[in-house]
């Protein structure tokens, strides 16, 4: 049965811009694990349901200001509230898919323009959080993105700052240390692009070892 193939679960991560279909395709993954009979969760960031989340929440919707710093430790608060509930859900042997995760923390502030905020800056307070095993990058462009539904109502989805954010996405990928993340094109239909997901995922969850930090 799925329980003997790993002790552990997987801690999946899938991460691109706005609009690349992050949350359609965790969803169907989530599925397609269930009815595989595999223990998995699926969870997302940023998560709006708690005190910190209700903040980014506001901000994200134009309702309140905050300084650039601030915001940026609030998105990492909010992992760092569920940090050890991952921990635990994956020694259970859980599978945890995380739609968005630290990678979209560093580059949606270093992609602000402020010569204060760089990615080293944004990506330190990331460091030591459960590190994924596998991140898989929906690559779309922005103009895609910016054909698909709801674009344009919250702060973040202006074509300047995507193209930043995408670029800045790239750099992450040639970065030697980076060697969990699987470049999935994002810019075809909602079953082509689930097809290509599951695979990496399995072959995955058949090779998780212990579970590191994420590293400076
Ligand atoms: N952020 C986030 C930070 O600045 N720092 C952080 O640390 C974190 C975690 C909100 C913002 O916060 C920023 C990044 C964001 O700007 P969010 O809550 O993840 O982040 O944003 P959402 O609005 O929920 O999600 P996205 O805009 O990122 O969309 P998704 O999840 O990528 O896309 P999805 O699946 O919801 O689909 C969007 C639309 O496209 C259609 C869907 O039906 C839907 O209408 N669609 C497709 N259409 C055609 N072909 C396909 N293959 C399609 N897949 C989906
Ligand atoms: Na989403």
């Amino acid at each position: 049965m799925a329980d003997d193939k790993a002790n552990r679960g997987a801690l999946v991560v899938v991460e691109g811009l706005d609009r690349a279909g992050k949350s359609s395709q965790c969803e169907l993954l989530y599925r397609s694990l269930l009815d595989m009979n595999y223990k998995t969760k699926y969870i997302r960031f940023p998560d709006r349901s708690t005190p910190i989340g209700k903040q980014i929440d506001s901000y994200l919707r134009g309702q309140s200001q905050l300084d650039d710093h601030s915001i940026h430790l609030l998105f990492s608060a909010n992992r760092w509230e569920v940090a050890q509930s991952i921990h635990d859900d994956i020694n259970k042997g859980i599978t945890v898919i995380v739609d968005r995760y630290s990678f979209s923390g560093a580059v949606y502030t270093a992609a602000k323009g402020n010569p204060n905020l760089s990615l080293h800056w944004a990506w330190q307070p990331e460091v030591g959080l459960p590190r994924p095993d596998l991140c898989l990058f929906l690559s779309i462009s922005p103009e895609e993105a910016a054909k698909r539904g709801g674009y344009g109502v919250e702060r973040y989805e202006t074509d300047s700052m995507q193209t930043r954010v995408r670029n800045l996405f790239l750099s992450l990928l040639d970065l030697p240390h980076n060697d969990e993340i699987c470049v999935i094109d994002a810019g075809r239909s909602v079953a082509e692009v689930a097809q290509d997901i599951l695979e990496p995922v399995l072959e995955c969850m058949k090779n998780v070892d212990s579970i590191g930090p994420l590293k400076k």
